[in-house]
């Protein structure tokens, strides 16, 4: 198994962020690891994460200005969701899900995930980060959630689109892209990957986009200047369709852990007025995972 073999731990003194988010804001996209003594690694995970847990996670919601988190599954706790699920039952209804599942997912343990607060599942197509899973499975996937009102989330490379797309307009739910589907910054707005990806947001009114993880794509570094182009376009062109996280703790980051506050000064950037940052950071979430 190729895994990672440290980390880096998250930034333990981030700055506080000259942006205050308005009353209400979601932070849409964070994880909770651990802690591993109560909840284990998964065996097959690819990275071994620092933990993250839910304390410091509702500590750095208060800290930045957030009232509510969305906490996805990340693949080093795999298909075991009980860290996940177990900081949205303690949240005080201030956090809701994302989940990792395998066909073999029992309704028993869907219907205590969505009593818990989770509001789709994540199908991961990182290579890096997890095995591949047939279409077909994920197509039946898909189709029990679907019943339970839940969406899917689509985490993949930009380079894989154009074979992916048809398999992505083909699923029953709401979709939600992760990170923009990863933007390749130096090669700018105009290249026909980043052209494809808004033509299909444009043509899907089913499918939202999070405008995240500047930290991953940037070339220059924080302030992340050279990726707010890409995330700025997306949220003027699809502003009732597009979701804000932090990406709190970072998984998997090769260099430095990013700092929160320097993140979150960001919003308004690529959201330049209250009417945009009001949609990205309340009215888009809300609806998606607290309707
Ligand atoms: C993220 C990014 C990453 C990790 C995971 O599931 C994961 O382990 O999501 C990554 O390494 O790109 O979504 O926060």
């Amino acid at each position: 198994m190729p895994m990672s073999a440290g980390y880096i731990p998250f930034h333990p003194n981030p700055s506080k962020p000259k942006y205050r988010p308005p009353a209400g804001a979601v932070d849409a996209h964070c994880h909770v690891f651990g802690p591993e003594a109560k909840f284990s690694y998964a065996p097959e995970r690819k990275y071994t994460p620092c933990d993250a847990p839910k304390e410091k996670l509702f500590q750095l919601r208060d800290f930045l200005g957030f009232d509510k988190n969305v906490i996805v599954q990340a693949s080093c706790h795999s298909k075991d969701n009980r860290a996940m699920v177990d900081a949205l039952e303690t949240s005080n209804n201030k956090a809701k899900g994302v989940a990792f599942v395998g066909e073999e997912v029992t309704d028993t343990e869907l219907k205590w995930m969505d009593r818990a607060g989770v509001k789709g599942v994540r199908f991961n197509f990182i290579k890096r980060l997890v095995d591949f899973t047939p279409r077909d499975v994920l197509h039946r996937i898909a189709t029990r959630v679907a019943g339970l009102g839940w969406h899917i989330v689509v985490y993949f490379e930009m380079a894989d689109l154009a074979e992916m797309e048809s398999f992505f307009t083909s699923l029953p739910t709401t979709v939600v892209v992760d990170h923009m589907a990863c933007p390749d910054v130096k090669k700018g707005l105009d290249n026909p990957d980043f052209q494809r990806f808004l033509r299909l947001l444009g043509a899907n009114k089913n499918f939202y986009c999070k405008v995240t993880c500047p930290e991953r794509f940037t070339v220059a570094g924080a302030p992340y200047d050279d990726v707010v182009p890409f995330a700025r376009t997306i949220v003027e062109r699809f502003p009732e369709r597009v979701i804000w996280g932090t990406d709190w703790p970072h998984p998997n980051m090769p260099k430095e852990a990013p700092d929160d506050g320097v993140i979150t000064d960001m919003i308004p950037k690529i959201a330049p007025n209250a009417a945009l940052q009001k949609a990205l950071l309340i009215d888009n979430p809300m609806r998606l995972y607290w309707a």
